[in-house]
């Protein structure tokens, strides 16, 4: 690679501008953008998996309309995800094959199962919560075509994480066994949910490049601390107890210590041995083999066409 052109690019992305589409940029940032983004992309979409598991059990027509519009919205985050990993050079195409082949990874959150309804309120306080914790600096990010993205994404989630939220409020506050399933939710998603924002940092081995090129602008476990910060004193509202006994106020760092995360759980999810990830890659496979007749339809309209333009 021309070290000039090298140069004027990293003193671009130092000054904070935005790469665009059609600006030089080097491989490996090309390629490690093709990586995070699609497996944004991937997430969002084996991310409707969850709770379009219970838009026919939710509990009344307007519970049941806030959730179909929440979870259409993560189907046009993907795809608005999928056109910016495209102005790199891959294909959706491509991008679908990596995920199927199980060569692109998706979001280690969406391999657990969502056994009632609280996990609906559940998800949206906490993964959405997480969500947004990471996408908020990601609107900065070096790749502009991202970081505009990430601005339509990070206001539909916000939505999300309230939502979520108010699902909590009224479970919580409601019967003893309404407590008791919010509860329930909370102790099963707590902790995968501190899993979404990565390996911690002695061992996330994208980290230090990404930050330089600022496609990342904070480091995981800084992220996953903002997230514990801001989450505990919601579910001390919530009359809930975050299941972790190692939780404590750190006055001097003004922030909570919490106990460790079990990392053999994660890279076993990450490896795709979670709880439920043979049936989202069935589904997402299912929904691909479905789908064909209607990209042969397209392709062949589309040749059609232009055979006629050519004539
Ligand atoms: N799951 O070196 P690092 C949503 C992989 S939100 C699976 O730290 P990096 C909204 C990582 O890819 C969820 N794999 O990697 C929604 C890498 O492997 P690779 C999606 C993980 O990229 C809500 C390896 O471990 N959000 O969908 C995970 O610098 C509700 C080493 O890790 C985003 O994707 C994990 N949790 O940092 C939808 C945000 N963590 O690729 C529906 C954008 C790490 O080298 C319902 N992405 N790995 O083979 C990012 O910010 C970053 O990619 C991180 C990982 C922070 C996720």
């Amino acid at each position: 690679e021309d070290p000039a052109l090298l140069e004027a690019f990293e003193a671009r992305v130092a000054a904070d501008e935005f790469i665009e589409p059609k600006d030089w940029m080097p491989e490996a940032y090309r390629k490690t953008l093709v990586r995070q983004i699609s497996q944004h992309a991937h997430s969002e979409i084996v991310g409707m998996l969850p709770e379009g598991n219970w838009i026919t059990r939710a509990p009344s027509l307007r519970r049941k309309a806030v959730l179909l519009a929440k979870v259409q919205d993560e189907a046009g985050h993907g795809l608005y995800l999928y056109c910016a990993a495209e102005t790199l050079g891959t294909s959706r195409d491509q991008m679908t094959e990596a995920l199927l082949a199980g060569k692109a990874k998706y979001s280690t959150i969406f391999n657990y199962p969502t056994l009632t309804w609280a996990d609906m309120g559940a998800i949206g306080w906490l993964v959405d919560g997480a969500a947004i914790m990471n996408q908020v600096p990601l609107q900065r990010t070096s790749y502009g075509p991202y970081a505009r993205a990430m601005v339509k994404v990070c206001k539909e989630e916000s939505f999300h994480q309230r939502q979520g939220y108010e699902i909590m409020t009224v479970l919580a506050g409601g019967t003893p066994e309404q407590k008791a399933m919010a509860q329930d939710a909370l102790d099963r998603w707590w902790w995968p949910s501190l899993m979404m924002f990565g390996p911690p940092d002695d061992n996330s081995p994208n980290t230090a490049q990404s930050m330089r090129w600022r496609i990342k602008r904070d480091t995981n476990d800084a992220l996953r601390q903002k997230f514990v910060d801001i989450t505990v004193p919601q579910a001390e509202f919530l009359g809930l107890s975050v299941p972790d006994p190692d939780l404590a106020w750190n006055a001097d760092k003004q922030g909570y210590d919490f106990g460790a995360i079990d990392w053999d759980e994660f890279y076993a999810v990450v490896r795709g041995e979670g709880p439920v990830a043979k049936e989202r890659m069935a589904a997402r496979r299912q929904a691909w083999q479905d789908g064909a007749w209607v990209r042969e339809a397209a392709d062949a309209h589309a040749a059609k066409r232009a055979a006629r333009i050519a004539a």
